[in-house]
């Protein structure tokens, strides 16, 4: 069975690097498309007229006409389906999809599909280094690293995929062995009506799962399920039957699995409950797919998290800086703010602010309040951050990211930690979250 109908006409939408995976996967297969932008000047116009100088390329405001000329569109997971001129198509009859939904059709190998509100990233390399460790040739990738479609391959035996929800709605049949939403939580409120149809774009990854993990903390990330689906679960909680969890015996805490303790929790290198429950998590979906535990936990003893993740920066006068600069949401911030702020003997000095992505910040503010000594705001919504935070603690509000780390130096005490989590995205002041957590790293390891 031919996987792509050779007698379709598709256009890829948005030139990015999903958008030339997509360009490079139809043209090995000679099959024909055409490519637009609503940008004049997309990030891979350059390389698209270098190595395909025969596709046509529409750039800026997407033309009506232009899209209808094609039975399907490939949208980029980063242009809402809402974009007037979609819907325009779509109406007329021409169908909207994704890489990922080409991915899914194409892949021979069982894929582990990982999403969630946060900590995808850090579960799905952490599922990659496990079946690496039990010897698997494994594919990595998604909306973390590598585009999807670029990792096919018939030599991969495993795909491991963290999928966002922007890529889950033009995706309609996943087929994944294992699914998991990790956590539900706001965000991206500038594209969805609502937490539910954020909620409903994510649980789209459960479509034609063989089975399922969820989180026993989180009731958001439990699909509707068949009778008889296995299902696995995960969460901070003693376990029970087809159970991750934590257990205590004689004063050390283990990761467990049912009734069985697998290791103790201080071996991990990674700090924080939120961090346990990540090795949980990739513990359920690597069994699902047949993990041996040795390898397994051998993987967890020797991962130290991603970078821009709570990540230990430096000491300073008794006082710890992290970088934490992917917590683009408030349901990361506070995961860092109090799993940071209960391993600490002081307490934290948190850098907040950027652009909130339309996002209530109220449930800042009682963490902060136990945690924090002072927070420093900055950014595009600083002030929606103070009106939620009220009174909670001293706040102090700078121009910049430098201005910031200053104001911390003066702030913190010694058994304080130095903190940027800042619960917003990163695009108001920086290139992106790992420009900005470079340029924190790099000030506060100038301070002397
Ligand atoms: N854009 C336009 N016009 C277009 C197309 C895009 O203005 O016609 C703008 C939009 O603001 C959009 C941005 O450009 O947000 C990026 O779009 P793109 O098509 O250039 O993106 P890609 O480079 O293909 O990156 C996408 C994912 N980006 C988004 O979902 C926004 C990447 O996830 C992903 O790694 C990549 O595909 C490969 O699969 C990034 C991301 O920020 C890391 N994801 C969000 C997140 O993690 O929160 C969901
Ligand atoms: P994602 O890919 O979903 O953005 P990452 O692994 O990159 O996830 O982590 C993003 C942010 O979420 C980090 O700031 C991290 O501190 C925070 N985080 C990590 N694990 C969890 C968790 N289990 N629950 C909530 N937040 C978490």
């Amino acid at each position: 069975m031919s996987l792509i109908a050779s007698d379709h006409f598709r256009i890829v939408v948005g030139l990015g690097k999903s958008g030339m995976s997509l360009v490079r996967f139809l043209a090995n297969r000679g099959v024909s498309f055409a490519v637009a932008d609503t940008r004049e000047n997309p990030p891979e116009l350059a390389t698209l007229r270098r190595d395909y100088p025969q596709v046509d390329v529409r750039c800026g405001e997407l033309d009506v006409e232009f899209l209808c000329r094609a039975d399907e569109l490939y949208v980029s997971p980063g242009l809402a389906l809402a974009t007037p001129a979609l819907q325009a198509a779509a109406a007329r009859g021409v169908k909207l999809s994704g890489d990922i939904e080409l991915f899914a059709r194409n892949a021979k190998a069982p894929i582990v599909a990982i999403s969630g509100s946060n900590a995808k990233s850090t579960v799905t390399t952490l599922v990659g280094e496990m079946a690496a460790a039990a010897g698997k040739r494994v594919a990595v990738g998604g909306n973390l690293g590598t585009p999807a479609l670029d990792l096919l391959s018939d030599e991969v035996e495993l795909y491991v995929m963290e999928l966002s929800s922007f890529q889950l709605e033009t995706t309609d049949h996943l087929g994944a062995e294992v699914a998991t939403v990790l956590n539900v939580s706001e965000d991206h409120m500038d594209r969805y009506s609502g937490l539910p149809a954020y909620h409903l774009a994510k649980h789209r990854i459960f479509r034609g799962a063989r089975q399922v993990v969820f989180n026993r903390q989180d009731a958001l990330t439990r699909p509707l399920l068949g009778e008889g689906m296995p299902c696995w679960s995960f969460g901070l909680g003693v376990p029970d039957f087809k159970g991750f969890g934590l257990r205590e015996e004689n004063g050390e805490k283990y990761l467990a699995f049912e009734f069985q303790n697998l290791m103790p929790v201080r071996e991990l290198k990674v700090r924080g409950a939120h961090n346990q429950a990540n090795a949980l998590a990739a513990l359920a979906l690597g069994h699902a797919v047949g993990l041996p535990f040795d390898a397994m936990l051998s993987a967890l003893r020797t991962f130290a998290g991603l970078e821009h993740r709570c990540q230990w920066v430096r000491d300073l006068d008794g006082v710890a800086w992290y970088n934490d600069s992917k917590a683009t949401n408030v349901g990361a911030a506070l995961a860092a703010i109090e799993g940071l702020g209960a391993d600490i003997e002081g307490k934290l000095v948190l850098i907040a602010g950027g652009d909130g992505k339309g996002a209530d910040f109220k449930d800042l503010r009682d963490p902060v309040a136990a945690n924090c000594r002072a927070v420093v705001l900055m950014g595009r919504d600083r002030e929606l951050i103070a009106q939620a935070l009220c009174d909670a603690v001293p706040l102090v509000r700078v121009g910049s990211l430098d201005e910031a780390v200053q104001q911390c130096r003066a702030l913190a005490q010694p058994g304080d930690a130095v903190l940027l989590s800042p619960a917003c995205a990163s695009f108001d002041m920086f290139k992106n979250y790992e420009e900005r957590g470079q340029l924190f790293a790099r000030a506060a390891e100038d301070l002397a």
